[in-house]
């Protein structure tokens, strides 16, 4: 799969037109959201990556070869600061949430290390309030034994109640990319199919 870069957008009033489905990457702070973008489209100079949270500050808009669109946004819970420039991010990521029509699905990224994280579990109840289908990806889980990933990914589903399975992901390895890919195609399917079932409704 391909991705080209389309803009970034400071403010929700920058966004660009909608067209076609669009997939968010959200997640807490330094959680692994742009290097999982540039993993997952193999193409390293898409977005940049940090070791220190908070290197996202636009959302950036790429668009992708099957026709959808993704963004890889700010990550939310970044110290808990009341800067200009955090109100920013944080009104970013709620108007583009709670307004974007043409967002049908969110790809959650959760650090496999820290289930159930109080910032997460506050940002689920979020995700709520808005039915947006979530498709769950536990990052960094080359820092965890097999026995532990199992344990806690268990742990996700306890907490969590997914309709899709959490998997774990690491950038360290290509076949966590290749198993992404199948599952995706599944679900753009069944995202388009209801996107064109809405629209048949509302026509
Ligand atoms: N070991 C390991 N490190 C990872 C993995 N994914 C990301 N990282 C590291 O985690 C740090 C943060 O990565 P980013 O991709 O910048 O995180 P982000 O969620 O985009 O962060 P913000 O833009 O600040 O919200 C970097 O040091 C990455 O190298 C992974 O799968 N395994
Ligand atoms: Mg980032």
């Amino acid at each position: 799969m391909k991705a080209d870069f389309i803009l970034s957008a400071a403010h929700y009033t920058d966004v660009p037109e909608p067209s076609g489905v669009e997939i968010c990457v959200m997640g807490r702070s330094n959680v692994g959201k742009s290097s999982f973008v540039n993993h997952i489209f193999g193409n390293y100079s898409l977005a940049k990556v940090s070791k220190k949270p908070g290197k996202t500050t636009l959302a950036n808009f790429y668009r992708i070869s099957d026709g959808s669109v993704w963004v890889d946004l700010p990550g939310y819970g970044y110290a808990r600061s009341s800067s200009q420039e955090h109100l920013r991010w944080g009104r970013l990521i709620e108007d583009y949430y709670k307004k974007r029509t043409a967002l049908k699905g969110v790809v959650w990224l959760l650090d496999i290390r820290h289930p159930g994280l109080p910032i997460d579990i506050q940002a689920y109840q979020w995700f709520c309030m808005r039915s947006i289908s979530i498709m769950p990806v536990l990052t960094k889980c080359d820092k965890l034994s097999n026995n532990k990933i199992v344990e806690h990914v268990k742990a996700f589903r306890r907490e969590f109640s997914f309709k899709i399975e959490p998997m774990p992901y690491s950038v360290l390895n290509t076949k966590y990319r290749e198993r992404f890919w199948t599952r995706y195609a599944a679900w753009l399917a069944e995202l388009s199919e209801q996107a064109a079932g809405v629209h048949a409704t509302i026509s």
